[in-house]
């Protein structure tokens, strides 16, 4: 139990720390607050709105609700949701009073495009660690982004650390299971706060849930999009890259670029997939000054829209109305672009790229180049 107590009922609170103030302050006197992920919430997302859950009901008596849209479809992040106590509600299903319900965003903001905000909801405050995440005019709600940490997860963390509440030990394998995936275990960009939330968590989380979550069972048509992704997988210097002709679910596609990143010498990767009337597209890089966000913002412009971090990023275009032609052609000009602008950006480095594109697997049966 906390032995903080924001609203003073024990008669002997300490002082909030400015954070824990800030989001006092724009916590409602009466009802109950939703907490929004962003769509098709990733562990990050999830852990985060789990902490916050935690964090509103200790330090300030304000119970909450776990509310998001898009499913959740990777076995692993299923298992997580599994072992996470605080119930959740799609937004789909959401029954809203005639009262207008205030809500937290965690891991993307509101404005992004890549969080459905149920109508009638009021958004209060944004917690966010996108670098291209920027505040938006007229909005008066807590903003905290600091953009380069390396998960949401690891802010949250700071938070309840802040309010004295000692973290459950499911909770403690959620959140060191959402830092790990974001920074890719600390091979991706991340802060000293990622490795301070990791390593104080540790020693408290439920390793059992850990492991469970981590090695969560396969279904078999895991298997049969990743032999999609191999046998479209193409190699062209230090990119490379592959495509999914028809996801049910989205999470995939950011699995397979991550795949992707793992081929030695190379440094940039996406995934294009086909999933309904929708092109998805998630890309990886690790240059040094990638911007992927910004890059795969350019590339896709006004034909969707974009999203992501300094070594990662996802995008999606709305293909309806568009014949199959039209929708691969679409995709290859998607793919051209992608390609030049990583060209011109890796311009400087030592590595000359090769002069056409080949299959990352070859073939024993296919002719050879
Ligand atoms: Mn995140």
């Amino acid at each position: 139990m906390s032995n903080g107590n924001g609203n003073g009922k024990n008669g002997h609170a300490a002082p909030l720390t400015p954070r824990l103030a800030a989001l006092k302050a724009v916590l409602p006197e009466h009802g109950r607050v939703l907490l929004i992920p962003h769509d098709y919430p990733d562990p990050d997302a999830l852990a985060s709105a789990a902490a916050m859950h935690l964090l509103l009901k200790e330090k300030f008596g304000v119970a909450s609700r776990i509310v998001f849209s898009g499913m959740v479809n990777r076995a692993e992040n299923r298992e997580m949701l599994k072992h996470c106590r605080y119930g959740y509600t799609l937004a789909a299903r959401l029954q809203l009073g005639r009262k207008r319900p205030a809500a937290l965003v965690l891991d993307g903001v509101p404005w992004s495009g890549r969080v459905t905000i149920p109508p009638g909801v009021r958004i209060v405050g944004v917690i966010d660690h996108h670098p291209q995440t920027r505040a938006k005019k007229g909005f008066d709600g807590l903003m905290d982004f600091r953009p380069g940490t390396g998960a949401t997860a690891s802010i949250m963390y700071e938070y309840l650390k802040e309010a004295e509440i000692a973290v459950p030990s499911w909770l403690a394998a959620l959140l060191l299971y959402a830092i790990a995936t974001e920074t890719l275990d600390f091979s991706r960009r991340f802060t000293p706060l990622d490795i301070e939330a990791y390593t104080a968590l540790l020693p408290h989380a439920n390793m059992k849930i850990l492991g469970a979550i981590r090695h969560a069972a396969l279904p078999r048509s895991y298997f049969a999009l990743l032999r999609d992704a191999m046998d479209h997988a193409q190699l062209y210097g230090r990119v490379a890259w592959s495509h999914l002709d028809a996801v049910a679910h989205p999470e995939i596609v950011p699995e397979i670029a991550d795949l992707l990143s793992r081929i030695e010498r190379v440094t940039w990767t996406f995934c294009t997939a086909w999933r309904d009337d929708e092109m998805l597209i998630s890309m990886r890089s690790s240059q040094p000054g990638a911007r992927c966000g910004q890059l795969l913002r350019a590339v896709i412009g006004a034909r969707g829209n974009a999203g992501g971090h300094f070594n990662m990023a996802a995008g999606q275009l709305d293909l309806t109305g568009k014949t199959p032609t039209e929708r691969e052609e679409l995709r290859e000009e998607i793919v051209r672009d992608l390609i030049g602008w990583i060209e011109r950006r890796s311009a400087d480095s030592e590595e000359p790229f090769d002069t056409q594109a080949h299959p990352l697997v070859e073939h024993p049966a296919a002719p050879q180049k």
